[in-house]
C-alpha cells in the first residue's frame, strides 16, 4: 500500500450550513468529499465527535454513503458545541486519516431556552423614527465565551461595548412571521470584559411593520410596535453563567436616524448621534423605558441558510457632474446594495443619494422603482471625513445620483457601492468561446445575487421584491448549480408550507401580503402554485436532499389534489383565473398574461407534471402506494391533455413555440414518433420566427432543453445567438449587466418601457442558463446530487470549447472540451463516490473513471 492510494476526507459539513453556528437541527445529517485514487470507492465510514464529555466514534459503519449521512450518535443539546471528525475505508480495509474537525454549535433549541422577553419602547412612536436600545450590566467574573441569541420585530443590528456585533444585513430576513420568526447566534467572547459592560440595539420597522408591496403598499402586516429579543449568556471560567435578556429594565431612546424603509431608504442625521450610547457609563436617564410585547418561543427557528451580508465592494466606473450640485456615479454593474461615501462638510450639510437601474436622457430613470422611493440622506456632524452607509435598506442600481457632495476627496474612492445577499457559497461556472454568451451567463449570475436577499425575489428594486413563486420554480434548477442555496430555498419552502390555504392553494407570492383585487385573495395559478410539488424536487435533484422531499412532501400533495378538485373528472384544468405563458412577447404590454399559447393547455401540462413529481417523491420517500396512485394520476391527466390539445397530425391545438416546448419537456407526447414531429414542429415555429423569442416565462426555460432533447441543437444555437429583439443577446446592445424582466425592458430606440412594469432585474428568463451548463458545456447530473454525472457536450454556434465546474455534494465535477477540425477532445473531472459518462454528440457512450480524464471523439463524416 503506497501512501497516495489513502483516500483524504475534507473537513465534512453539516446539513446545507456554510457556518453551522447556532444550528437548530439536533440531528443534523453530516456530509464529507473524499478525494482518493481512480477506482477507490467507500466501504465503510467512522464518525468522531468530541463533546462536553468526552470523545465518541461510532463503529465502522459499511456504506458507500457519503452525503446527508444521519446523525450517528446521541442528539445534541441546546447551546452544545461539538467538533466531528470523518474517515473512511475502502475495499483494501485500509484506513484513511481522520478529516479535519468540523465544528459545530447548537442554537436555543427549546422554547424553554428563552427567558429573554421581547421589548418595545414606551410611547408614541407615530413618525416611526428607529429606536435605540439599551442596557449595562456587570460581568462579575472571568469570561470563558459569551453567546447572543437575538431576533427582532423589524430589524436589528446589535452593539456590544462601542462595537458591532457580527455582519449581517437586514436580520433577522423576511420569514412568514406569525408562524416562524428567525433569531442569529453569534460568539459575543471577545466582545465583553469582566466588570460594567453595555448592549444597545439599533431597531427599524424593515418587514414587519415597514411599508411593503405596490399600490401604495401596506404598513404594520405583522404589528405596530418594533420590538427586540436578545439573550446574551456569559459563561465564566468559574462555571457560573449569566444571562442578560432583553426584560423590562432596558432603556429606549430616538437616535440618529430619522427614517429607515426597505423600499424608501434612510435618513440620517450624524448630529443626532449618541456617542457612546452602546458602551458602560453612558448616561440614559432621560431614556424611556420599555414595554413586553408578546413573541410565542415556540415560533423561534434558527436558520438554515447563511445570512445577508456584504459580499463585494464596487467602486464607480464613471463620475460625473450633472450640474453644480449633483453627481451621477455609474457603477459599471446592476446591483444590490447600498452606497457608503466618505464626505467632508459643515455640520447640517445634508447628502442625498438616490438610486436607478438605468439612465433616461442623461438622468436617473426612476420610474420603473414605481412607488419605491430608493433615497437615503445624510446630514454631516461636521469636522471631519464621515463615512456613512444606510443600516436598513438596500437598493437595486447601477447608477446614483449625489446632491450636496462635499466629498473634497476623489469621488472613485470615496464612493463605494456594498453589494448585499444571502451569502452563500458558490458552487458553479461556466464559460465558452463567444464572450457575449459569456456576457449573458454573468448577468444571470448578477440578477441570482440581487434577488436571493434571505427569499427568493422577483425583482430587488421597484415597490414589489415579493418571493414570487413561478419565478423561483422556474429558476431553482440554475440557481442550484451556481450556488448552494438549499438552506436558504429550504427555509423559503417551508413558509410556502405554512402559508399555503387551507384549501391548498398556494400564494402567488411568500410571505403573502395583500396584493390589490389581482392577487387578494389568492388563486390557484398554474407554474406559480406548482413551485410547491417541482422545486424541492429540483432541490433533490442537485443536492440529494430527501429530507427537504419529506418535508415538503405534504404541501405539494396538497397542491395536486386541490387542483385535482379543480379538474374534476375531465382531467383538464381548463377553469380559473391563469396567468398563461406570462410576458410571451406577443402579449400585449399592459396585459402580460394575454399570451398566445392557451392558457388551459399550460395549466392542465403543469397539472401533469406536479401529479408526476408528487408520484416521483412517493417513490423516494418509500410510500409505494401514493406513488402508484399519483403515478395513475399523472398518466390520466397526460391522456386528457393529449386528448384534447395534440391534434391528429401532431400539431397542437396552440401552435406555438411555449405548447410544443411544454408538451416536450414535461413528457406529454404519446409516444416518440410524436415527440419527434413536435421538435420538427418547434423547429420549424423557431426558425419561422426569424429565431427570435416567442416565448413568456413558462415556454422560455423549456425551449432551448427541447429543441435539444429532440436533435435540433442548431436551432437552438440560432436561438441563444439572436442578437435582435426579441432575444436572450439583444440586451447585450444595451450594454445590460442582468437578466431584465421584459424582453425589451430597453425599447431598441434606447428608451425604457413605458410599460408599469418594468425590471431590470429579474432572473426568470435567466433560467436558459440551464442548458448553457447541461448541453452547451454539458454538465448535468443523472442521479441526484450527481452521484451520476452525465457529461452530454453538444457543440454548435460556432462555439469552439465550452467549459463548466460545479461544486457538487461529492466534490468538483468539470468538463472543458474543445472542438476542432478533426474532433471533440473532452476534460472531465469526476469526484470519487460518483460514477460518470460521456454521451457524445454521435450518440456514442463513454464511461469515465473518477478523477481527471481527457478522451476525444474524432467526426465522422
Ligand atoms: C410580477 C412579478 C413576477 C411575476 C408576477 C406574475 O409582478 O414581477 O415576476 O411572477 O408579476
Amino acid at each position: 500500500m503506497t501512501p497516495e492510494r489513502i483516500p483524504t476526507v475534507a473537513a465534512p459539513t453539516a446539513e446545507h450550513h456554510r457556518e453551522p453556528f447556532g444550528i437548530g437541527e439536533s440531528a443534523p445529517r453530516l456530509s464529507w468529499k473524499t478525494t482518493a485514487p481512480t477506482g477507490w470507492t467507500q466501504h465503510a465510514y467512522q464518525i468522531e465527535a468530541t463533546r462536553a464529555d468526552g470523545t465518541h466514534r461510532t463503529d465502522w459503519v459499511t456504506s458507500p454513503d457519503s452525503v446527508l449521512v444521519s446523525w450517528p450518535l446521541p442528539p445534541l443539546g441546546s447551546r452544545e458545541a461539538c467538533a466531528i471528525r470523518v474517515r473512511v475505508r475502502g475495499a483494501d480495509q485500509v484506513a484513511g486519516d481522520w478529516s479535519p474537525p468540523l465544528h459545530i454549535e447548537t442554537g436555543l433549541l427549546a422554547p424553554g431556552d428563552w427567558t429573554a422577553q421581547a421589548v418595545s419602547p414606551r410611547g408614541s412612536d407615530s413618525d416611526r423614527r428607529p429606536p435605540l436600545l439599551r442596557k449595562e450590566f456587570t460581568a462579575a467574573a472571568d469570561i470563558e465565551r459569551a453567546r447572543l441569541y437575538v431576533t427582532a420585530h423589524g430589524l436589528y443590528e446589535i452593539e456590544i461595548n462601542g462595537r458591532r456585533v457580527g455582519d449581517h444585513a437586514l436580520a433577522p430576513g423576511w420569514t412568514s412571521y406569525h408562524h416562524r420568526l428567525r433569531y442569529q447566534t453569534h460568539d459575543v467572547t471577545g466582545h465583553l470584559r469582566a466588570g460594567a459592560n453595555a448592549i444597545g440595539a439599533w431597531l427599524a420597522d424593515g418587514w414587519y411593520r415597514g411599508r411593503l408591496g405596490f399600490g401604495g403598499g401596506h404598513a404594520d402586516l405583522y404589528g405596530d410596535r418594533v420590538a427586540l429579543l436578545a439573550q446574551l449568556e456569559i459563561v465564566h471560567r468559574d462555571g457560573s453563567v449569566t444571562v442578560i435578556g432583553t426584560d423590562p429594565s432596558w432603556r429606549a431612546a430616538q437616535g440618529p436616524i430619522l427614517s429607515a424603509g426597505l423600499l424608501d431608504g434612510e435618513t440620517y442625521d450624524a448630529r443626532q448621534e449618541l456617542p457612546g450610547w452602546s458602551r458602560p457609563g453612558f448616561d440614559d436617564g432621560d431614556w424611556s423605558p420599555v414595554d413586553v410585547v408578546p413573541r410565542d418561543p415556540a415560533t423561534l427557528v434558527a436558520p438554515t441558510g447563511p445570512p445577508v451580508r456584504c459580499t463585494e465592494e464596487i467602486h464607480p466606473v464613471l463620475v460625473t457632474a450633472l450640474d453644480d450640485d449633483r453627481l451621477l456615479v455609474d457603477f459599471g454593474q446592476n446591483l444590490v446594495g447600498r452606497v457608503r461615501i466618505t464626505v467632508s462638510g459643515p455640520a447640517g450639510h445634508t447628502v442625498v443619494i438616490r438610486h436607478a437601474e438605468v439612465l433616461q436622457d442623461g438622468e436617473l430613470c426612476v420610474r420603473p422603482l414605481r412607488g419605491a422611493t430608493s433615497t437615503d440622506r445624510y446630514t454631516l456632524r461636521g469636522g471631519g471625513p464621515e463615512t456613512w452607509e444606510p443600516r436598513f435598506t438596500l437598493h437595486g442600481f447601477r447608477y446614483a445620483e449625489i446632491t450636496g457632495w462635499r466629498g473634497g476627496g476623489f469621488p472613485g474612492r470615496d464612493i463605494v457601492a456594498r453589494v448585499h445577499h444571502t451569502d452563500m457559497a458558490r458552487t458553479g461556472w461556466f464559460a465558452c468561446s463567444n464572450d457575449q454568451v459569456n456576457r449573458l451567463h454573468q448577468n444571470v449570475v448578477w440578477s441570482l445575487r440581487g434577488n436571493f436577499v434571505d427569499l427568493p425575489t422577483d425583482c430587488p428594486q421597484r415597490d414589489e421584491r415579493l418571493g414570487w413563486t413561478g419565478d423561483i420554480q422556474i429558476f431553482a434548477p440554475t440557481a442550484a448549480f451556481l450556488y448552494n442555496c438549499h438552506g436558504m430555498l429550504g427555509s423559503w419552502l417551508r413558509d410556502v408550507a405554512v402559508e399555503q390555504h387551507d384549501d391548498g392553494t398556494v400564494p402567488w407570492y411568500v410571505p403573502e401580503i395583500p396584493g390589490g383585487e389581482q392577487w387578494t385573495p389568492a388563486r390557484p395559478g398554474a407554474g406559480w402554485g406548482d413551485v410547491v410539488a417541482l422545486t424541492p424536487w429540483d432541490l433533490y435533484r442537485a443536492s440529494g436532499d430527501t429530507g427537504l422531499l419529506a418535508a415538503q412532501y405534504d404541501s405539494a400533495r396538497r397542491w395536486v389534489d386541490l387542483v385535482t378538485r379543480l379538474a374534476g373528472p375531465s382531467g383538464l384544468w381548463n377553469r380559473g383565473y391563469q396567468l398563461g405563458d406570462w410576458l410571451d412577447p406577443f402579449a400585449p404590454p399592459d396585459d402580460p398574461g394575454a399570451g398566445r399559447t392557451d392558457r388551459h393547455l399550460i395549466a392542465t401540462a403543469y397539472y401533469a407534471w406536479s401529479a408526476r413529481h408528487v408520484a416521483w417523491t412517493a417513490g423516494v420517500l418509500g410510500r409505494p402506494d401514493e406513488g402508484d396512485r399519483y403515478g395513475d394520476l399523472a398518466d390520466r391527466v397526460r391522456q386528457a391533455f393529449v386528448d384534447a390539445y395534440v391534434l391528429p397530425g401532431g400539431r397542437m391545438t396552440s401552435d406555438t413555440q411555449t405548447a410544443y416546448a411544454v408538451a416536450l419537456q414535461f413528457d406529454l407526447l404519446p409516444d416518440t414518433e410524436a415527440r419527434a414531429a413536435a421538435g420538427r414542429r418547434l423547429a420549424e415555429l423557431v426558425a419561422e420566427g426569424g429565431h427570435t423569442i416567442q416565448t413568456g416565462f413558462i415556454g422560455t426555460p423549456l425551449v432551448a432543453p427541447a429543441l435539444s432533447a429532440t436533435r435540433h441543437d442548431d436551432t437552438a444555437y440560432a436561438l441563444l445567438l439572436q442578437q435582435e429583439c426579441p432575444s436572450w443577446l439583444y440586451a447585450l446592445k444595451h450594454d445590460a449587466t442582468t437578466v431584465w424582466e421584459r424582453w425589451d425592458s430597453m425599447l431598441p430606440d434606447g428608451s425604457v418601457n413605458p410599460g408599469e412594469m418594468t425590471s431590470f432585474n429579474h432572473y426568470a428568463l435567466g433560467a436558459v442558463a440551464e442548458w448553457l451548463h447541461g448541453t452547451v458545456a454539458g454538465l448535468g447530473a443523472s442521479e441526484p446530487g450527481y452521484r451520476g454525472i452525465v457529461f452530454r457536450p453538444r457543440p454548435g454556434g460556432g462555439i469552439t470549447w465550452a467549459h463548466a465546474a460545479h461544486e457538487s455534494p461529492y466534490g468538483r465535477v468539470e468538463i472543458r472540451w474543445d472542438l476542432d477540425e478533426s474532433g471533440l477532445t473532452v476534460r472531465a473531472t469526476v469526484p470519487t463516490g460518483t460514477t460518470a459518462r460521456v454521451d457524445w454528440p454521435d450518440g456514442g457512450v463513454t464511461v469515465l473513471p473518477t478523477g481527471t480524464t481527457t478522451v476525444r471523439r474524432a467526426h465522422h463524416r
